[in-house]
C-alpha cells in the first residue's frame, strides 16, 4: 500500500475553521463536498474509498449519504447539537458519531443571557433610536427590570444550568421543565411545559433540536407564555412554530422574543426583521474565538481518536 493510500479519507461536507482543516490536511486526504459540482458522478468514482465524514451541527450528514458510503467508519461533527446528523442511519450501520459537548456551554450560556437583557431592556431598540437621531426630540420609553423576573428554563442540561447561573446572579428566580426532575438544583420544577410557561417572564428554550422537540412551542405555547412574557431561542429553530411565533408577536399574545435560531437559516423571514420587540442575531450561540478554538480541538480529538487510537473521546451515544 502507498503512503498516500494509507492516509484516512475524509468528506468534509463545508468549511470548517481553516487552521482546523489545514490541521487535519497533514495526515488526513479531505475531499470538499460543497465544491463538488456534480455529487451523484463523485460518488459514483469515490464512495467506496471514504473512511469518515467531517461536518458540524449546520452542515448535517443525511441517510442517503451515509448509506451511499459502503466503508463508513465515523461522522465526527463540528458542535454540541446533531439534529442535523442521521443518528439512526449511522447506528444501523455501526458507524461511529461524534460531536463536541461541554466546552461550549458558557458562551452559548451568555449568547442566551445577553440577547435576554438585551430585549428585556430594549437596548437594540435604544440603540436604534440613537443613531436614528431621536434622541434629541424626546426621551427614549422605559423597560422593565430584569432582577425579580422569573427565568424559565425549558431543558435544564449543562447549558440550561448555565443560563440559570448567570440569571440567579441578576437577582431572577429560576423554574424549568425537563421530562423529569432534576436532584442535584433546588429550582422550582414544573412538570409540564405550559405549567413552566405560564409561570416565567422569560422563557429560554436549551431543548436539543430534532423529532422529539419539533414545534414544541406553538400557538398553545405561546398563549401559556402570555402577554408580559418573552421568549428566548439559543437552542434550534425548528423547536418553535417561526409563523405560530409571529402572529402571537404581531398580536401581543407574547410581549417579545430573543431569536439566535431560526427554522430556515440564514433566512430570516422580513416580518421579524420588521419588529421591535423582537432581537435577532445569527446563529452565534458558540462563536467566541476561544470556544471555536477549543470545539476544533475536541473535533481533532475524536478524529485521532477513531482513526489513530482507536476510540473516541465524546461518542454520541
Ligand atoms: C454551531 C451549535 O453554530 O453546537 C451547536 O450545536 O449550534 C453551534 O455551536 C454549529 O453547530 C457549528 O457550526
Amino acid at each position: 500500500m502507498s503512503q498516500a493510500s494509507q492516509r484516512p479519507q475524509l468528506l468534509m461536507m463545508g468549511q470548517l475553521l481553516p487552521a482546523l482543516v489545514e490541521r487535519i490536511e497533514q495526515t488526513y486526504d479531505v475531499h470538499r463536498f460543497w465544491e463538488v459540482q456534480d455529487k451523484t458522478a463523485w460518488l459514483k468514482a469515490n464512495a467506496d474509498k471514504i473512511d469518515g465524514i467531517a461536518t458540524s451541527g449546520v452542515f448535517g450528514a443525511k441517510k442517503e449519504l451515509i448509506d451511499a458510503l459502503p466503508k463508513l467508519k465515523a461522522i465526527i461533527s463540528f458542535g454540541v447539537g446533531y439534529d442535523s446528523i442521521d443518528i439512526g442511519a449511522a447506528r444501523d450501520r455501526g458507524v461511529i458519531v461524534t460531536n463536541t459537548p461541554g466546552v461550549l456551554d458558557n458562551c452559548v450560556a451568555d449568547t442566551a443571557f445577553s440577547i435576554l437583557l438585551a430585549l428585556g431592556r430594549r437596548v437594540c431598540e435604544a440603540d436604534r433610536f440613537v443613531r436614528a437621531g431621536q434622541w434629541p426630540q424626546g426621551r427614549f420609553p422605559l423597560s422593565g427590570s430584569i432582577g425579580g423576573k422569573v427565568c424559565g428554563i425549558v431543558g435544564l442540561g449543562n447549558i440550561g444550568r448555565a443560563i440559570a447561573k448567570r440569571a440567579e446572579a441578576f437577582g431572577m428566580t429560576i423554574a424549568y421543565h425537563n421530562r423529569s426532575r432534576r436532584n442535584d438544583v433546588d429550582y422550582t420544577y414544573h412538570e409540564t411545559l405550559e405549567g413552566l410557561l405560564e409561570a416565567s417572564d422569560y422563557a429560554v428554550l436549551v431543548v436539543p433540536g430534532g423529532g422529539s422537540t419539533d414545534h414544541l412551542i406553538g400557538a398553545e405555547q405561546l398563549k401559556a407564555l402570555g402577554p408580559k412574557g418573552y421568549l428566548v431561542n439559543i437552542a434550534r429553530g425548528s423547536v418553535v412554530d417561526q409563523d405560530a411565533l409571529i402572529g402571537a408577536l404581531k398580536d401581543g399574545t407574547i410581549a417579545g422574543a430573543a431569536l439566535d435560531v431560526f427554522a430556515d437559516e440564514p433566512n430570516v423571514p422580513a416580518d421579524l426583521m420588521g419588529m421591535d420587540n423582537v432581537v435577532l442575531t445569527p446563529h452565534i450561540g458558540s462563536g467566541t474565538h476561544e470556544t471555536r478554538q477549543a470545539m476544533a480541538d475536541l473535533f481533532y480529538d475524536n478524529l485521532e481518536g477513531v482513526f489513530r487510537r482507536g476510540e473516541a473521546v465524546t461518542q454520541v451515544r
